[in-house]
């Protein structure tokens, strides 16, 4: 199977992190999504129509939402995962369910935006250009209803950093991220027991992401979760899904 994935995108480590720990073995086709926005192509378009980042694909797959890639790791690992646990699986679910409701793109980029100045222009700019290609295209393009998707997605996150007070709105993101951390059980050893499930691989992208945006404090430190993260960074499935856990520019630039 093909990863099409982008090493900084958060949805992306959540795809890589929940192969590598259900032993899924795939090839890695690494996407520049910031400077040649490769996810914008036409080729890409043919395999993912929302045009992000990450896609699994083979002959008999081609699954377009890294919560689709979870699940389909969780299947795969069958009983090795705690998910398929009739003791477990709701409280999985509804810890999985609780991850994919915060924006974790817009708690990220608000935070960049409000700590670096020059990217409350930059990134305007930056989406401007991109709803401006995407119209460009709407005409020639064999998908047009996926462009025009991809367009109002675009002016929404444009409104979201340029309208209102980004203060207020990343302090709401950040409740948002406390409330699900306080869903969270207990953990011993893995959240739910003694072995992996899919709330595991969401909460330690999320927790990562904290890391790297200098929200990591939303935990408290010595906490059973703190401890299960610092055990779970020195696992080889989360060392080599490569989460970052602090910003690496030189990475975008250097397409690596
Ligand atoms: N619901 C999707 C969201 C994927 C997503 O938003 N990916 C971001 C990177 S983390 C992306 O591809 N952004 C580029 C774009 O939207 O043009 C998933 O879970 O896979």
């Amino acid at each position: 199977m093909i990863l099409y994935h982008a090493s900084s995108s958060y949805y992306s480590m959540i795809a890589r992190l929940a192969l590598l720990s259900a032993q899924v073995p795939f090839t890695s086709r690494r996407m520049d999504i910031h400077l040649a926005k490769e996810q914008l192509s036409d080729w890409y378009l043919k395999i993912n129509p929302h045009m992000t980042v990450p896609s699994l694909v083979d002959d008999e797959h081609c699954l377009t939402d890294s919560r689709d890639i979870l699940r389909y790791a969780a299947t795969l690992a069958g009983l090795k995962w705690l998910d398929s646990d009739p003791a477990h699986s709701t409280a999985i679910e509804a810890i999985v369910n609780g991850q994919y409701n915060i924006s974790i793109e817009r708690l990220t980029f608000g935070k960049a935006l409000l700590s670096i100045p020059p990217l409350r222009l930059i990134v305007p700019r930056m989406l401007r250009g991109i709803i401006k290609k995407l119209e460009n295209e709407l005409g020639s393009s064999a998908d047009p209803v996926a462009l025009e998707n991809k367009i109002s997605i675009n002016r929404e996150r444009l409104a979201y950093f340029t309208q209102g007070k980004l203060s207020d709105k990343v302090d709401e993101q950040r409740q948002q991220v406390r409330a699900f951390l306080d869903t969270l059980p207990s953990c011993p050893n893995m959240l739910f027991g003694q072995t992996t499930s899919s709330a595991d691989v969401v909460t330690a992208v999320l927790l990562g992401r904290l890391k790297m945006i200098g929200e990591y404090g939303l935990v408290d430190k010595g906490s059973a979760l703190d401890q299960w993260f610092a055990r779970i960074q020195k696992s080889e499935p989360f060392q080599d899904a490569d989460i970052w856990m602090r910003f690496q520019p030189w990475r975008i630039l250097l397409k690596r």
